[in-house]
């Protein structure tokens, strides 16, 4: 998906502009891909860009850096303020957030105890990531060649820059194929996720999501998604699923910052009916959610100034 350029970039505490934001190519990071980072969105309210969870994705960035024994120079605090920078230095109604820390220039090898941490904080307009039709239409689903690492390979509970390799090759195999979007399975087979997104299936009337145990990032999402389900009257689970359990769902739907929430019309050529009548519910929900227009989920908007 294409970038279009904002005004400004906020690197290492100020604002620099769209072209000056850079790195050298001998960036650890680059080589390395030991970095983390963040997927927000901003969205047009009434009184100006809120953003969603903020708080919540910034503590995750830190628990993602922690998870790789990574220091972050700056607190919770100060990244938020820059994100909240950041999305009101672009003037936009709404746009996608992308917070990062990486290692920088000056260091070169494997060991990362004496590098330097950088952060930025970019922003974009960013459209639906699954399509317009997600909702509607519902995505096609294929369950990936590629195995979701394990845990003692790389942390999938942390939201770094190399374990994207893994989603990267799971999507492109997928979109090869005639294929919307990957879904991972863990090395013990049981279903993870989705290259980008966490993914529910409804079993005998219940909505069940598979737990970090199996892979899962803990998705922002997801968990907005569950507390909305539960709101709505659904019993929700955490629990584990197998593809099987994929073939025969009543309904399935994938939800991230991204692609928020997008529903499944088959897996592996499976059908799988489509949109739901759970997921439609939520996602009208959710919908209004991130606008800032269910005051029982009000304070998971941040204003922008
Ligand atoms: N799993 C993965 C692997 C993942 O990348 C995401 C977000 C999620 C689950 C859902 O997490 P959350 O956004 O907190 O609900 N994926 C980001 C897109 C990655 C990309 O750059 O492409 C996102 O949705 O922002």
């Amino acid at each position: 998906m294409p970038i279009t350029p904002t005004p400004k970039i906020w690197m290492n505490g100020d604002l620099v502009d769209w072209d000056q934001a850079q790195v050298h190519v001998l960036t650890h990071t680059l080589h390395y891909g030991m970095g983390v980072f963040e997927g927000i969105r901003a969205y047009e309210t009434a009184d100006g860009p809120a953003i969603f969870r903020l708080t919540e994705h910034v503590e995750r960035l830190f628990r993602s850096a922690h998870i790789l024994g990574m220091e972050i120079p700056f607190t919770v605090a100060e990244i938020v303020e820059a994100c909240k920078r950041t999305v009101a230095s672009t003037g936009l109604p709404s746009c996608y957030v992308r917070p990062l820390a990486y290692y920088g220039y000056g260091e070169m090898g494997l060991n990362t105890l004496p590098c330097r941490v950088d952060v930025a904080v970019a922003c974009w307009p960013w459209g639906a990531y699954l399509g317009e039709d997600a909702l509607q239409k519902g995505v096609r689903m294929k369950i990936s060649s590629w195995t979701r690492h394990d845990h003692n390979t790389m942390p999938p509970a942390a939201k770094t820059v190399g374990n994207y390799v893994n989603s990267s090759l799971a999507k492109v195999e997928a979109l090869k194929a005639g294929y919307d979007e990957a879904i991972m399975l863990a090395p013990n087979g049981l279903v993870a996720e989705c290259s980008g997104e966490n993914i529910f299936a409804v079993r005998n009337g219940i909505i069940l999501t598979p737990p970090l145990s199996a892979g899962a990032l803990e998705g922002i999402t997801q968990h907005s998604v569950m507390t909305i389900a539960r709101d709505l009257g659904f019993d929700v689970r955490v629990d584990n699923l197998a593809r099987s359990d994929l073939y025969v769902a009543e309904e399935i739907f994938v939800c991230g910052t991204a692609a928020e929430v997008s529903a499944v019309n088959s897996v592996d050529d499976r059908s799988v009916p489509c949109p739901g009548p759970r997921t439609r519910a939520i996602a009208e929900v959710y919908g209004r959610a991130v606008r800032a227009q269910d005051p029982r989920y009000a304070h998971w908007c941040e204003l922008a100034v």
